[in-house]
Order: structure tokens, then sequence, then C-alpha cells
């Protein structure tokens, strides 16, 4: 009897440390092409560059997220602290107005726990994004609190590439694809709900829904 508690200890940590090193530790690298039975479709093929000004190429060492404007806590991330946070993940289809789309799994962080941190003051209505290209574009800020809106660094299971918007894409869900802001560089909480980004001073409609003209 002496010996057997021992070993039923020694048993139990075997098994319980092959439990917890039994599943595969994800590499980055290798596409998802189906989730729960979805296809996807590949990086490579669904997308046509049509950005701005071409591809931008940001550093994550050198890269900060600043969230300013009407809040109570101005904030400066880095790469890392934001992929600290807990994380979402979910298919959504990308359409630009060009008559493409892409079905694409996008894992990040919700924008409204970005949001939340900073506290919106009294009178702040509206969100403002901006990106690395010089792009912008904004949102009511009820849109980003009121449903789970992801900023993604990862799609199909690996790090957004530079063309596809490293470090961060906005998936604006039900939204045209004006609306998915890559390279985000800084997020403005403000009381100017006239606010028009790059297309949308450009004639495309400022609330960018998908179940209106995206034009006028
Ligand atoms: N910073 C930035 N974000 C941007 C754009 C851009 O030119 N600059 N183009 C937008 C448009 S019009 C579309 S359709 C989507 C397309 O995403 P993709 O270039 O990864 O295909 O990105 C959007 N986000
Ligand atoms: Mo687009």
């Amino acid at each position: 009897m002496r010996y057997v508690i021992p070993f039923v200890v020694i048993w139990i940590l075997l098994v319980s440390g092959c439990l917890n090193s039994g599943g595969p530790i994800e590499l980055d690298g290798v596409e998802v092409r189906e989730y729960h039975g979805q296809k996807l479709d590949s990086l490579e093929h669904a997308f046509r560059e049509n950005s701005i000004k071409g591809p931008q190429y940001v550093e994550a060492d050198a890269y900060t997220l600043q969230v300013t404007g009407l809040v109570e806590n101005q904030k400066i991330y880095t790469y890392d602290s934001v992929l600290e946070k807990q994380s979402y993940e979910k298919v959504v289809k990308l359409y630009c107005v060009e008559g493409w789309e892409a079905t694409i799994l996008w894992e990040g962080v919700l924008v409204k726990d970005i949001v939340a941190e900073a506290v919106p003051k009294e009178g702040a209505n509206t969100i403002i994004l901006y990106a690395y290209d010089g792009y912008s574009t904004s949102f009511p800020l009820d849109y980003v609190m009121e449903n789970d809106i992801i900023m993604a660094y990862k799609m199909n299971g690996v790090t957004l590439p530079p063309e596809r918007g490293f470090p961060f894409q906005l998936i604006a869900e039900d939204k045209w694809g004006y609306k998915w802001i890559k390279w985000i560089t800084s997020i403005e909480i403000s009381d100017n709900n006239d606010y028009e980004g790059y297309w949308e001073s450009r004639g495309y409609s400022n609330t960018g829904d998908l179940d209106e003209s995206f034009f006028g």
C-alpha cells in the first residue's frame, strides 16, 4: 500500500501531462480552406490589388496603434499588446464595389474591446479609422459597439500578408469593401458624424451598407 499512492500520483501526472501536450500546436503558414464545412477562398486567388497607393509594408516592431479623440484614456498599443487580447474568429464575405468577393475566415480582436478601454466621452458618436497609406473611413460609434466587429490579424489561419493589410484590417461586416480599411494605424473617437473617408469623400455612400447602392 505504501507504494500504491506515489504510483497513482505519478500515473495521474503522466496522464494529465500527456493530455495537455496531446493537441497539435498550430504553426503559422498553412492556410485553412474549409471551416465547419464552409469552403473558404484562397488568399492567393480571391483578391485584386486595387489599394490607393498599392501594398504597404508595415514593420511589426516599430508599429503602434493609437486610440485618440473624445476618450477618457488615450491609448497606444504595440502589435504584440493587441494580440494579447481575447481573440475571435468568424467567416465573413468581403464584397468590393468592383464586382468581386472573397469568403475568408477572419481572426482578430473586437473593436468594441479596444474602444471600451479608451472610454468614449459624452457626445462621442463616430469612429474614424486611419491607415498607413493615408486612407481613412468612419462609422457610427454604435456600429462597432453594438456588433461584434473584428479588427483582424489573421485570415484563413495565417497572419495577414502585407498586401492584405498587415498588421490589421477591419472586418466591416454588412458594409462594402471600401469600409474594410487595411494597415490601420489609428482610431479616433469623434463627435463629427459628417466625417467622410477616402472613397466616401469621392461620392461613395457614407453608410457603405451592402443592402444599399454604394454610390450617392
Ligand atoms: N488602407 C487601405 N485600406 C483599404 C483600401 C485602400 O486602398 N487602402 N481599399 C479598400 C477596398 S476598396 C477594398 S475592396 C478592400 C479590399 O481588400 P484587399 O485589398 O485585401 O482585397 O480593402 C479596402 N481597404
Ligand atoms: Mo473595393
